[in-house]
């Protein structure tokens, strides 16, 4: 084989490990553009629902006990936001961020140990997954200053944002928040 024959063989290896690395960087790209413009892989919600991802997200602006904010999200077609990953933390705290009043205005979401303390389940009937977890500081406590019976109802948000992500924090369930309900997005093509 002569050195001329060689180079070839180099130069069509280089060409496809570039080829390779441009697909990979435009699967990419493309990911990122579906989930900010969701209209072009036609996913989407309806009315004031927000698309993030493959999911729909609302966002209430009036404060009812965590069993009414759960029944709300239900006749709207979905549920109270079950967490399932890192990435959905971020979005949703982040949101929070502009949408607080105040230090105390945090948002139910879909995760309680009413049933059994310390066992926590989401809405769906899912174990908490320990390792997915953002408990504010002191969190679980328990507390039964504000309520006898202690508590068993989680909420989220740190107005100035969360360090770490850490802004779950518990809470008797009686007590009036604003909520944030979860359904899959619709597909509008
Ligand atoms: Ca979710
Ligand atoms: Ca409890």
């Amino acid at each position: 084989m002569t050195n001329k024959d060689n180079s070839c063989i180099k130069g069509a290896f280089t060409s496809k490990s570039k080829t390779d690395q441009t697909l990979r960087s435009l699967k990419e790209e493309n990911e990122a553009l579906r989930k900010h413009f969701p209209g072009r892989s036609c996913l989407g919600c309806f009315g004031d629902w927000e698309v993030h991802g493959e999911k729909c997200y609302y966002f209430t602006t009036t404060k009812s006990s965590w069993n009414v904010s759960r029944a709300g999200c239900k006749d709207k077609g979905g549920d109270l936001v079950k967490i399932d990953s890192r990435e959905e933390q971020i979005f949703l705290e982040r949101r929070l961020r502009g949408k607080m009043e105040e230090a105390e205005d945090k948002f139910w979401i879909g995760l309680t140990d009413s049933e059994e303390e310390g066992r926590w389940v989401w809405v769906d009937g899912s174990p908490l997954d320990t390792g997915l977890t953002f408990w504010s500081k002191g969190d679980p406590d328990n507390w039964s200053g504000g309520n006898p019976a202690g508590e068993d109802c989680v909420r989220m948000g740190e107005r100035g944002g969360a360090a770490d992500l850490k802004c779950w924090s518990y809470k008797s369930c009686n007590i009036p928040h604003k909520s944030i309900c979860e359904q899959e997005s619709g597909h509008y093509c």
